[in-house]
């Protein structure tokens, strides 16, 4: 089994080649990609943020440590996907104007890929015309990400803009809640990928379309 001690900290530390090894190993031992991100690569974020806010770690450190989950992230991703099922409907998915956070939004592309959808990535700072342009190729729902309290007001505009098409808008990102999705009148909220993947199955559901 994986040192998913040894794995947070080489995420914390940005250590890209020693995260790579680990993640490796753990796939070539047939290890469960899930408890690789929830026991080491998810809570090394969570940690690194904790020390940013305590002024025990900056913006370099943070970049540095984001890579490093990158790095992990991309091999772990066809195992993710691996499940099989087919196209089940098209989602569109950004964080939204002015923030450039990406690793969460991207795990949760990732899942919603693994369960079938196809995603439209808006990528980062995604204002209203880019979400409307993947719905203009189909996409039936709209997932916004969000990990700053000054952007997540954004996606209330969001909401606003396709509230009546017909197209679905569900949010998530570290500081938003379900009262804040429910304040804006968003279509859903998630509080993780795994969860997202749910929410849209429930959205996309027969008696809901
Ligand atoms: Co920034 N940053 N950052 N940062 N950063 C946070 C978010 C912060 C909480 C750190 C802190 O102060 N403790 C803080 C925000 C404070 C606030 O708003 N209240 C912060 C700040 C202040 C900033 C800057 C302003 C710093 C500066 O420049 N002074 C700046 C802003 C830049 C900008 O966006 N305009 C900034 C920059 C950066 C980096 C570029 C250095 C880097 C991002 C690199 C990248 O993403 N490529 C970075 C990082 C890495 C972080 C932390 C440390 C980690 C974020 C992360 O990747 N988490 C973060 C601290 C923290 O979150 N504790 C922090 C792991 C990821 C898997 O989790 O994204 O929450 P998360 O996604 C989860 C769920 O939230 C959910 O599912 C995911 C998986 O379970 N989810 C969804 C996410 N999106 C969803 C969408 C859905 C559903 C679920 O749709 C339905």
């Amino acid at each position: 089994m994986s040192d998913y001690l040894a794995l947070r900290e080489a995420v914390i530390a940005g250590k890209r080649e020693t995260v790579t090894e680990i993640v490796k190993g753990a796939l070539a031992a047939g290890e469960d990609v899930n408890a690789l991100l929830d026991k080491g690569m998810i809570p090394a974020m969570r940690e690194i943020g904790d020390r940013f806010s305590r002024n025990e770690a900056y913006v370099p450190e943070l970049l540095i440590a984001a890579r490093a989950m990158q790095a992990g992230m991309a091999l772990i991703e066809p195992q993710l996907m691996a499940s099989g099922r087919k196209a089940l409907g098209k989602i569109a998915i950004g964080t939204v104007k002015g923030d450039l956070h990406d690793i969460g939004k991207n795990l949760v592309a990732i899942m919603l890929k693994g369960a079938g959808y196809e995603v439209i990535d808006c990528g980062v700072n995604c204002d209203i015309a880019k979400y409307e342009a993947a719905v203009k190729q189909g996409a039936q729902i709209v997932a916004c990400s969000s990990l700053l309290t000054t952007t997540m007001t954004y996606m209330r505009e969001v909401v606003t803009h396709f509230k009546g098409t017909g197209v679905k808008v569900i949010v998530g990102g570290a500081p938003v809640t379900q009262a804040f999705a429910n304040e804006i009148g968003a279509d859903g909220y998630s509080e993780d990928a795994s969860g997202a993947v749910k929410l849209v199955d429930e959205l996309l559901s027969e008696k809901n379309v």
